[in-house]
Formats: structure tokens, sequence, C-alpha cells
């Protein structure tokens, strides 16, 4: 299996991600901005197959809307990059600072929307299949500045004016919102994929919204990530994924990918590349502060080669006799036996004869697989 990634492997990058300028709530920019048809063409190069943004983020070095569209297009157009999603900013002008669908203030919610339907325009136009909704600044510092219920009323109501929008205009989108649970709100409005998930079940449009999880945000909320995914996959909403690495719940630290937990990051390149995934693999990181300009384009690399290191891994992993048989001793397949057999009488499984004791005494040899895991992970198998 090959380690140098290529357009096949679908991985994408958000502009504003390796165009991050290293600005932190205590010091400025170590950065230069980063011109978006550079970007697409040094991503281009190290083998990535799709590039993603916000309206903003076209205007990093020209003013000019129309005249960045542009450049930018040309650079799709040069290098075949394609555009498989977009989102906007809702979150970076000081008008957002009580959120934008969920602003106490009307004006502000109906400008968020304008904002929105402009740049879903421009999403048709270069071929989106998927819009993010990130609701960054929706939420509130103090319990005493909004009432949730209210607040979710607006946020329902702003996503299913869009998606009617997406619809009356005939565009091939869909939506995939993205949980968070903190940072920068003191709380975030749709928390986890948990919340999400209850959230799109109650939407107009709700078959075109799914999920756009992020791998730091839900460890910040001290969730397992493998199992979030599993659930949006056996939900059938997960639409999209924002791969990085996190150590623990702290602030978002967007590493590289499998630079934070690698354990996790295994398990969950296994599960995508064998649990039916077949969207783009979007990398949302931030190469760190202390890296100048060349190192950008090392730490974008690096995402991309530790995910194909990991499907290596996990591959192996899954083809190793010995984890075939320990997958067997503990009985993993035996969870897919449905419990009750179909057309059953519950008289069957009433009176059935069970052992008690022996049953309690059986153990599951969890800790050899997992073990076996740790060996493939570190190239010691
Ligand atoms: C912002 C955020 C990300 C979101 C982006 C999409 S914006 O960088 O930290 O997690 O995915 O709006
Ligand atoms: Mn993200
Ligand atoms: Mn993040």
């Amino acid at each position: 299996m090959s380690l140098t990634p290529t357009p096949a492997d679908r991985f994408s990058f958000g502009l504003w991600t390796v165009g991050w300028q290293a600005r932190d709530p205590f010091g400025d920019a170590t950065r230069a901005p980063l011109d978006p048809v550079e970007t697409v063409h040094k991503l281009a190069e190290l083998g990535a197959w799709g590039v993603t943004f916000h309206d903003d983020d076209l205007l990093a070095v020209e003013p000019d809307r129309d005249k960045a569209v542009a450049a930018f297009r040309k650079a799709l157009d040069a290098t075949g990059m394609v555009v498989p999603m977009a989102t906007t900013n809702l979150f970076t002008h000081p008008v957002f600072k009580d959120g934008a669908f969920t602003s106490n203030d009307r004006d502000i919610r109906r400008y968020a929307l304008r904002k929105v339907m402009r740049n879903l325009d421009l999403a048709a136009e270069l071929g989106a299949s998927t819009y993010v909704f990130w609701g960054g600044r929706e939420g509130a510092e103090t319990d005493a500045a909004k009432d949730v219920r209210v607040a979710l009323d607006r946020f329902r109501e702003g996503i299913d004016y869009l998606a009617g929008y997406v619809k009356d205009r005939g565009y091939q989108i869909r939506f995939a919102l993205e949980p968070k649970p903190n940072e920068p709100r003191g709380d975030i409005l749709l928390p986890t994929i948990g919340h999400a998930l209850g959230f799109i079940s109650t939407l107009e449009h709700h078959e075109m919204v799914g999920l756009n999880p992020e791998v730091g945000h839900e460890q910040m909320a001290g969730m397992n990530f493998v199992h979030g995914i599993a659930q949006a996959l056996w939900q059938g909403k997960l639409f999209h994924i924002d791969l990085n690495g996190q150590h623990g719940p702290k602030y978002d630290q967007d590493l590289v990918f499998g630079h934070g937990d690698v354990k996790s990051a295994f398990f969950l390149v296994d599960l995508l590349e064998h649990g039916g995934y077949e969207g783009p693999r979007h990398f949302d990181y931030k190469p760190t502060r202390t890296e100048d300009a060349a190192d950008v384009w090392v730490s974008a690399a690096a995402n991309m080669r530790t995910y194909l290191l990991l499907k290596e891994r996990a591959k192996a992993f899954r083809a190793d006799p010995d984890v075939q048989e320990a997958i067997r001793a503990s009985r993993i397949d035996e969870l897919a036996v449905p419990t009750v057999a179909p057309g059953e009488s519950y008289e069957s499984l009433r009176s059935e004869e069970f052992d008690l004791d022996a049953a309690a005494a059986r153990g599951y040899h969890y800790t050899r697989l997992d073990q076996l895991a740790i060996e493939h992970l570190m190239g010691a198998r």
C-alpha cells in the first residue's frame, strides 16, 4: 500500500487550516497571510484532492470578491482540485458576538441568513455537495443571557429556511452540522454529536441534514470520538468529517491528525475504512504557532501520511490470523446475532435453561485483542 497521497484518497483541507496566521488570545500572528491560489497549488502538489473554504477565506489577499473568486476558480481548473464542501464565517466579525442564527438581535439573524445564502450560491457553482454549519458563536457565557429553548427554535428556523432555499434553487447540497462544546463561547449550542442528532430529528428537511464531527471537539467534551462516529454512521448521518488531533479536555488544539490520541486515531481510521464511510477525509487542523511558512506544508503532508499509515496498520490488524482468532475468542461476531430469533415466542425465551454462574464466569479476553491492536499500531507485527 502506498504512503504517497493521491486524489483517490480524497484528502481535503480548509483554506483556513494551512492559512491560519497563528493569532491566539495572547499573541499576534506569527505567519503572513497565504494566498488561496498558492494553497490550492501546494495542496495539489502534495497529493490532496480537495479544498474547502469559508466565504471570507477567499479574501485573504484580494479584497475584491469577484477577483478573488475568479483567481480561486482558475487555480482549481489548473490543478484539478475539487471543492467538496464550503461554509460561512459566522463568527469572526464583531456583529456575531452574540451568535448568528441565535443572536438576540433579529437584524443580525437576518444578516446571517443573507450571508449564508450568498455563499451557498457560490458553493453550488463550484460543485460543493456539503455545506457545513459550525455554530461557534451560537451560545452564551451565562445562563441568564438566553432562553435556550427559544434559541433552539431560532436555530431550527435558520437551518429549515436555508434548507428550503437549497431545495428551491435545486442545488445538490446537503448540510452538515459541526458540534463543539465551548470556545469561543463559554457554552455552545449543539455541543456534541448526540445533541446535534437530537436537534436534526426535529428539522423540517431532516433528511438533508447530517453531521460534520471533529475529533478534537468531541474529545474536549470527554466523549469517545470513535463511538460518536459509529453512531453517526449507524444513523446515516456522517455526511462529512473534520480530522485532527487533541490531547484530552482542554482548549481546542487542532493538532495534526494522529498527533493527539493516536490509539483513538487508529480505531477511527479502522472504522472509516471498514465501516462504509465514503465521504471526504477532511483535515481541520492548525499548523502550530511555532511553525514557519515552509513548516506549514510539512504539517499538511503529515496529516495525509499519518492517515495512510494508520490505514495500512488497520488493514494489517484486520488481516492478522491471530487478531481474527482473538476476535472469535472475544465473541465479537456473536453481537451481530439478534437476541431474539424471528418469530420466537415469549414462552420460548422465558422458559430457556440458563446457567447464571457459568455465564457470569466467562471472560471476554479483550486485553489480548487490545494488545494486538497496540502491537500493530507500533509496527511490532
Ligand atoms: C473554525 C472551527 C472549525 C470549523 C470551521 C468551519 S471554522 O476554524 O474551529 O472547527 O470546522 O466553520
Ligand atoms: Mn472543524
Ligand atoms: Mn477545532
